[in-house]
């Protein structure tokens, strides 16, 4: 069909669209396609959410957050919490291809990286070090810790979750009614109906050291099952990773719904329990049908690129 091969990535990433694209123009297979799409942004440090350089934890250090899976065999590979190394969808896919594990994490997963031949590297830049100072000298309390008793002097300032930016700092889309953490999400379906999603985040602003969101969870950060299609989140996902969101996506799918039906109801879901919830899903069939829901935000941009449409595309739905 027109519809195959297609590749669909969360948000206005369009180059990172383009060079899975690429890929599967020049021959490359799916699992190949993911990576380079992904990696793109980790180069490109999309949004500063992606990649080296953004979203340092509360102790100042940027880890990523990866996985990928592959429909065909369901095997996946993933890394979280990784450190000093940028490319953290090319570890994840070591750990598919070379070990009989899922997920590593923390330093070990570094350690397994830089055994792979991957380049240690500092991830800090002197934006993820501004960031972090800035947070630090408004006395922020720690953002994601329960029961401390509110800083009487001030908030949390710029950084703090869906807060307009009080500041004369020129705000950037991700100051206001997005989340302070994007995320590349990607599922790519080739024209033989092979499906493998991936996903590739620095997680959230001033996180506790340790934290793991759900874009190395398969289930909760995405997932890719050849026999009915794929599906990838962003967003809040202490709260996704309880609601395995794309995980639910492909089981509606695989129950009749179209993606976009199968992304508002998973989405549908989460709102149930969590109704402030921020976040968004894209969704695919394994015959190239694309959808997208979203919460929590006035709108989620997704890019999207098949042989029917050309080129590279975004696509906004609204929340
Ligand atoms: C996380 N879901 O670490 C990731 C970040 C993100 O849009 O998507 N953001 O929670």
């Amino acid at each position: 069909t027109d519809l195959l091969p297609v590749v669909i990535n969360t948000w206005a990433f369009t180059n990172a669209t383009q060079s899975a694209w690429q890929v599967l123009q020049s021959g490359g297979s799916v699992l190949d396609a993911v990576v380079a799409g992904c990696g793109q942004c980790e180069v490109d440090q999309c949004d500063g959410t992606v990649g080296y350089g953004g979203s340092p934890d509360e102790s100042g250090e940027t880890t990523l957050d990866a996985m990928i899976m592959d429909g065909q065999t369901l095997s996946v590979g993933a890394v979280s919490a990784l450190k000093r190394v940028k490319n953290a969808i090319g570890v994840a896919r070591a750990v598919m291809d070379y070990t009989t594990h899922t997920l590593l994490a923390g330093e070990s997963a570094t350690q397994f990286a830089i055994g792979m031949g991957f380049k240690e590297e500092d991830l800090h830049t002197n934006r993820s070090i501004n960031i972090w100072k800035q947070w630090k000298n408004n006395h922020c309390q720690p953002n994601y810790r329960k029961n401390v008793s509110p800083n009487p002097r001030k908030s949390c300032g710029p950084y703090k979750r869906n807060k307009v930016i009080q500041n004369d700092r020129i705000p950037s889309s991700r100051d206001i009614g997005r989340f302070n953490h994007d995320t590349i999400g990607m599922v790519v379906v080739d024209k033989n109906r092979k499906v493998v999603s991936g996903t590739s985040t620095n997680g959230m602003n001033h996180k506790v050291p340790g934290r793991v969101g759900d874009s190395p969870i398969a289930g909760a950060g995405s997932y890719a099952d050849s026999d009915v299609g794929g599906a990838a989140a962003t967003g809040d996902g202490d709260v996704m990773m309880r609601l395995l969101p794309s995980y639910q996506a492909v089981e509606f799918m695989r129950n009749g719904d179209s993606p976009s039906l199968a992304a508002a109801k998973s989405i549908q879901r989460i709102i149930h329990h969590y109704p402030n919830f921020s976040g968004a899903l894209i969704a695919v069939s394994k015959d190239g049908q694309v959808g997208a829901a979203c919460n929590g935000i006035p709108a989620f941009p997704y890019s999207v690129i098949n042989p029917k449409l050309q080129k590279v595309t975004v696509v906004s739905v609204k929340c």
